[in-house]
């Protein structure tokens, strides 16, 4: 059994969740249940970044503590998260003591080998970033990514030796040519690389919410700096030898491509100057965008979005559409690595397209004519029926997909085999034969490729999944069993009842 360790970003818990994060967080959910599904052993992890001048002032706008909002703003990502069937091992929150606990040992462990200094720094800087730039890499002052005016800054701080780690991080990178993906955001993280590394600044005198530094408590961990810790401390860093080794350096980041530079040029670099292995891989994803916009709640107050983010968090989506068509749709709609389009008119066609009209349409068909032509009674599927060679085929590719971080093109070849049992139903017409071998062949068929894609949907729709699997008359979950026994062709034994409910996807307007 393979161990598969993933992690999402920890949110900044500044404010409620939107359809961007929960982006991420069911991507993340549904390639963990996939590597389940596989046999794995899995462990999922996200949570909220809690620290930082940004949650200070969130929190000081909305007449709060920085840990009375944060015990709230937290709750909703958690509440958030369960909404839209979020299976997470464990939800991180950057408060918590172990995660304390976890940065200043693993910080300590930089300062004593002597990759942590003190020194001066002034600089312009972005409070949404939490992080200074150069005068040329701004817009006309302004912060690129939030458009705000960049502010001047001047601390003296300690420092982290980020250059001394530019030809390790070149040759660590060209030894594991996958440790990056996709390909574009490898070349993104290199030449950023290549350009040279400047020191960077890890503490603030500023403020006080964050970690303190445990050799000159005067001082706070930067909020980056801390909360890219948090991959250890849930695995037991400093705490946990044996189980902290299960899990490192296996794991898998997925990030937004906002944050590359601190996850594939910063966070490899602060592991080496700890001693520990570098993250094995980190899948960079694209933004959702409305209008051409991301989305997101830290944009400027004065930018006019076409869409309000308070009339798309993931909770009205999904007392809309449901959960498991929303899951679908963030997974099915963009592939994974580039920025998507986000628009309430595209889940409904998508949602009518492929849920109705395909999936929603198959099952419907089957029940009805299994309680038609064979008295509710679904027939034993053919062994060497023609369809079995696309099934083969498709679960093959679907698998790969998965693993490949795809589940865009997972779910588009698992949708092949929707198609191909609904054709096959077109052509055998079997609504207009007598009960018999003819009609048991085609409806055979079309239950065992229901009952192969309420296992490969899955992670995908675990609920609808589970449905489709109970109106089968099929025990258990889809998740039970062995992958390559479950997904071979003729494991549907039939001589049980199957169930006609409502509609799964009734349609909708677009
Ligand atoms: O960056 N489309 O937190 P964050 C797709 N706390 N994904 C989006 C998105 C959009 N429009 N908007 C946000 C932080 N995201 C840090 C991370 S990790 C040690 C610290 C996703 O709440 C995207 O994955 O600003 C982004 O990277 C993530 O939300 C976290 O954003």
């Amino acid at each position: 059994m393979a161990r598969f360790y993933i992690t999402t970003p920890i949110y900044y818990a500044n404010d409620a969740p939107h359809v961007g994060s929960a982006y991420c967080t069911v991507n993340a959910d549904a390639i963990a249940r996939f590597q389940r599904l596989l046999g794995n052993d899995v462990f999922s992890l996200t949570g909220t970044d809690e620290h930082g001048q940004k949650l200070a002032d969130a929190a000081e706008k909305n007449g709060f503590s920085p840990r009375e909002w944060t015990d709230q703003t937290s709750a909703l990502f958690q509440q958030a998260w369960d909404g839209l069937d979020i299976a997470n091992d464990d939800f991180i929150r950057t408060t918590e003591p172990r995660h304390h606990e976890t940065v200043k040992a693993f910080l300590s462990t930089i300062y004593e080998r002597g990759f942590i200094y003190k020194d001066n720094y002034s600089g312009l800087y972005c409070v949404s970033c939490e992080d200074y730039y150069a005068e040329e890499d701004l817009d006309a002052g302004s912060c690129p990514v939030h458009g705000r005016p960049a502010v001047q800054m001047s601390e003296e701080n300690y420092f982290f030796k980020l250059s001394a780690f530019q030809d390790q991080l070149l040759s660590w990178y060209e030894a594991n040519p996958t440790a990056i993906q996709p390909a574009t955001k490898r070349n993104e993280a290199l030449s950023f690389i290549r350009s040279g590394l400047k020191d960077i600044s890890i503490t603030r005198t500023s403020l006080t919410w964050g970690v303190s530094v445990p050799w000159d408590e005067t001082h706070v961990f930067y909020v980056w700096y801390d909360a890219l810790i948090n991959y250890l401390t849930a695995i037991g860093y400093g705490r946990d030898q044996e189980r902290f080794a299960q899990w490192w350096p296996a794991v898998h980041h997925l990030i937004g491509k906002e944050i590359l530079r601190f996850h594939c040029v910063w966070w490899p670099a602060m592991c080496m100057a700890a001693g520990i292995e570098p993250p094995a891989n980190i899948f960079v994803h694209g933004w959702l965008l409305v209008g051409g916009k991301k989305l997101s709640k830290s944009m400027a107050d004065d930018d006019a979005a076409p869409v309000k983010l308070t009339d798309i968090a993931p909770e009205v989506l999904t007392a809309d559409f449901g959960v498991d068509p929303i899951r679908y749709y963030l997974l099915r709609e963009t592939i994974l690595g580039n920025d998507g389009d986000f628009s309430l008119e595209g889940i409904a066609s998508r949602y009518n397209s492929d849920l109705a009209n395909n999936l929603g349409n198959l099952v419907a068909r089957v029940a009805t004519l299994v309680g038609s032509k064979c008295d509710g009674i679904g027939p034993k599927v053919n062994k060497n029926s023609a369809l079995a060679p696309l099934a083969a085929q498709v679960v093959a590719e679907a698998s790969a997909a998965w693993s490949a971080f795809q589940p865009s093109v997972g779910l588009e070849v698992t949708w092949k085999l929707i198609a191909a049992a609904n054709a096959s139903l077109e052509q055998a017409e079997p609504w207009k034969l007598e009960p018999g071998e003819a009609v048991d062949a085609v409806l055979g068929d079309a239950l065992e490729v229901l009952r192969l894609v309420a296992i490969l949907a899955s992670p995908a729709m675990p609920s609808v999944c589970q449905e489709i699997w109970g109106r089968l008359g099929l025990v258990g979950a889809p998740t039970d069993g062995d992958f390559a026994t479950a997904t071979m062709w003729g494991g549907y034994l039939g001589e049980v009842a199957v169930v006609k409910g409502d509609p799964l996807f009734p349609r909708r307007k677009v």
